[in-house]
């Protein structure tokens, strides 16, 4: 397998911290003006502090921090880690559900890390955004497309039992991991990912979640789909982006929409300050959105780095971003643990 190069992994873990850190200052407003966009954008290098990172993040980094010393996947220990994360600094913005899950696993009552997630919302599990939102680590550890599908599942059922969780953690890991390989047509890339997710989808618990929330069989394939539909389209509007992919903090109504905003973002975009290149055009996009801003820009920014990489994240957009010096040393330590398998 040819060498994927350092600057795509370190430019995905960056690409996920600056669109947390920065998208975390519009997370749930509806309307982000572009005025207050492009005034943002003016004005970082006058920061005094670095903007702070939110849960997307602090997950993130337990996840990337037990691939790295718990070789190849250590569930308890990552269990662990995000339990002990959350205790220690519980103000990071994480979903109301999911602390119930950090709870139980610190009570020392359930043998197996997996039964509280299962617990979650009367035994259907959570379809939040927040399996996909801290995998990016996933695909930047495992060469191996069925070794990012598993893993990608695996870590997304600590916190997130419903197939609509998972399975969009699955898909995020899928885009960074066909991003990684660089010059993709926006066909192929999507063609990738339909065919991977026909498959994911067609088992037996993704139908039946899928149907018992009312949303038909194989929702990611459709929203897929409509990504494809919107890029032929050319200049789509906010709105129907948001009414018809979503900007909300269900998995489903999130990740389809950062693979379409890394997508259109290859080209320029009205709004978007012309001067910054198509990371951080896809950054700024995300937030223009609104909604599960900080969110949809991490995942965004994690599909983007790996793709153009760290290059195109400047030294000031860095800086101002909450533990950057981590993203760039653990995004070295992966690069050699991902060419070494
Ligand atoms: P989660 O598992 O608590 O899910 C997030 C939300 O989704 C829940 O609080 C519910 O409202 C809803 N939800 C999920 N599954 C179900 C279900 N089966 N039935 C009914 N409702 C359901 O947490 P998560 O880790 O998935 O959440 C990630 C999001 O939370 C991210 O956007 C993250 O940034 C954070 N967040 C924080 C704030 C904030 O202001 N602090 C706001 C929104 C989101
Ligand atoms: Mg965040
Ligand atoms: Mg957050
Ligand atoms: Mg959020």
């Amino acid at each position: 397998m040819a060498l994927v190069e350092l600057r795509r992994f370190r430019g995905s873990l960056l690409g996920a911290l600056v669109g947390d850190c920065f998208g975390s200052l519009c997370e749930g407003l509806e309307n982000v003006s572009v005025e207050w966009v492009h005034r943002f954008v003016h004005t970082l290098g006058g920061r005094a502090d670095a903007l702070m990172y939110t849960d997307d993040t602090a997950m993130a980094r337990s996840l990337v921090q037990s691939l790295l010393e718990k070789p190849p996947f250590d569930e308890k220990d990552l269990a662990q880690r995000f339990t002990t994360e959350y205790f220690n600094d519980p103000d990071r913005g994480y979903g109301l559900g999911v602390v119930h899950v950090f709870e139980k696993l610190q009570s020392g009552e359930y043998c197996n890390v997996f039964t509280p997630a299962k617990e979650q919302f009367n035994g259907k599990g959570s379809y939040g955004n927040g399996a996909a939102m801290r995998v990016v680590g996933v695909p930047l550890a495992f060469p191996c497309v069925q070794d990012v599908i598993k893993y990608a599942k695996i870590s997304g059922e600590l916190t997130h039992a419903s197939s609509l969780g998972y399975n969009g953690a699955i898909l995020l890991a899928l885009a960074v991991h066909y991003a990684l390989q660089g010059n993709l047509s926006r066909e192929s890339f999507l063609g990738h990912l339909l065919s991977n997710m026909q498959e994911v989808e067609a088992d037996e618990k993704s139908r039946s979640d899928a149907v018992g929330l009312e949303l038909g069989e194989f929702p990611y394939c459709n929203k897929l789909k409509k990504v494809k539909e919107f890029l032929d389209k050319g200049n789509v509007s906010c709105k129907d982006i948001i009414d018809e992919l979503g900007n909300g903090v269900s998995a489903l109504d999130s990740v389809p929409t950062a693979i379409y905003s890394f997508l259109r973002c290859l080209d320029p975009v009205d709004d978007v300050p012309k001067e910054l290149n198509s990371l951080q055009r896809t950054v700024i996009f995300c937030i223009l959105l609104g909604g599960d801003t900080d969110t949809i820009a991490t995942m965004a920014g994690a599909i983007a780095g790996a793709y153009h990489g760290e290059d195109q994240i400047p030294e000031i957009w860095r800086k101002n971003s909450e533990g950057y010096k981590d993203a760039e040393n653990w995004g070295k330590q992966l690069w050699e643990l991902y060419n070494s398998r």
